[in-house]
């Protein structure tokens, strides 16, 4: 039997980390890759779609990945705390793994704009939580700045190690796979991902010729900065994960679209949230942010500006449903209520099916 033992054991000869390193993990990553036909069908056929369900990750996001081999630097060098800003995912995985450490963890997070499973996971882990009236991008300015000045460790993507965690999953896909799939969907916010996995997939190309895929963008369009051209002042949308202004990795994330011939576009928060329910009546449960890419893709479909006429093309949903179940509870219709009556129960489903 083999024992899985994480992304950083796992991918360690392939990850660009110091030798001080010292493992923190809980498992991460090895998430699945799942098919799902009938949706492909829905969008117009013809083409092969899989979701990598980033969503199953410990803490519910694909932020474990690169937590675990930021957590596990730090640690390694003797770091006694860590900060992050966080529109929440952030947040709950930096919690995890320092207290999986016996680090502090110290979260900034803009003032109610976070999602409820990401606030409690935060919170349960131990986190040190401190709300700002500010939006991510200031909370981002904030432990920049902190960092510099104390012995802390910054654990936002700005920290090269969170990368060599987060390609990992690009790794993982064209395992599954055999080579790359021709396109790639994803959520951009802080622009992380992004450019981890285009990083991840150019690695494992230059290894194994594995192919390169085109990558697909997706960021709200009340917080497209990197679809406008500018920094957004007042980002807004109900995906809350990816309600960010001045991306970090703005530049890499352009890049990456140039290279791979792909593109970043912007959808709107009505589409996000029909993937959302499109997606979940598929069986698969994600956050709004999550459905962003596949919401792209669609999009794109919709307005025919791509052809994916046999082609493979995969998906990442980065966070689970769970995250924020206030969206679906604000949104869907309520339990109906009846009395405790075999009759009654009879009677509505009767009705119902009528
Ligand atoms: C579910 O947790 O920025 O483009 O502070 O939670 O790498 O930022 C979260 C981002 C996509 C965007 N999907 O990824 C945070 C945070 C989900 C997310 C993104 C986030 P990046």
């Amino acid at each position: 039997m083999t024992i899985y033992s994480g992304v950083l054991e796992t991918y360690r000869p392939y990850l660009d980390i110091p030798a001080h390193t010292r493992t923190v993990t809980l498992l991460e990553g090895n998430t699945p890759l799942i098919p799902l036909p009938r949706l492909a069908k829905t969008l117009g056929g013809g083409f092969e779609l899989f979701v990598k369900f980033e969503g199953l990750n410990p803490t519910g996001s694909f932020k474990d990945r690169g937590m675990t081999v930021a957590i596990s630097e730090a640690f390694g060098r003797g770091a006694k705390s860590v900060i992050c800003a966080s529109t929440g995912n952030t947040a709950a995985s930096a919690a995890a793994y320092a207290s999986r450490a016996n680090m502090r963890s110290i979260v900034i997070i803009p003032a109610g704009k976070v999602a409820a499973g990401k606030l409690a996971g935060a919170v349960a882990y131990g986190a040190e939580v401190i709300q700002i009236d500010g939006s991510f991008d200031d909370a981002l300015n904030l432990v920049v700045a902190i960092s510099e000045r104390h012995p802390i460790a910054l654990v936002n993507s700005l920290n090269p190690y969170r990368l060599e965690g987060q390609k990992t999953a690009a790794f993982e896909i064209c395992e599954v796979l055999g080579t790359s799939p021709d396109w790639l969907a994803l959520p951009v916010g802080n622009a992380g991902n992004i450019t981890a996995y285009w990083m991840g997939f150019k690695q494992l190309n230059d290894r194994e010729a594995t192919g390169l895929p085109q990558i697909l963008g997706v960021q709200a369009e009340g917080a497209a900065p990197l679809v406008l051209g500018h920094p957004v002042e007042h980002p807004e949308t109900v995906a809350t994960a990816i309600r960010i202004g001045r991306p970090a990795r703005a530049e890499q994330a352009l890049a990456a679209a140039e290279e791979s011939k792909g593109r970043i576009i912007a959808v709107s928060d009505g589409e996000i949230l029909s993937m959302q329910k499109l997606l979940a009546a598929n069986g698969v449960w994600v956050e709004p942010a999550s459905a962003a890419g596949l919401a792209g893709l669609a999009h794109e479909l919709e307005h025919d500006l791509i052809n994916l006429k046999g082609k493979r093309v995969t998906a990442v949903c980065t966070g689970h449903g769970l995250k924020d179940p206030d969206i679906i509870t604000r949104e869907m219709a309520k339990p109906h209520v009846l009395p405790a009556e075999m009759n009654a129960l009879e009677d509505y489903l009767v009705q119902e099916r009528e």
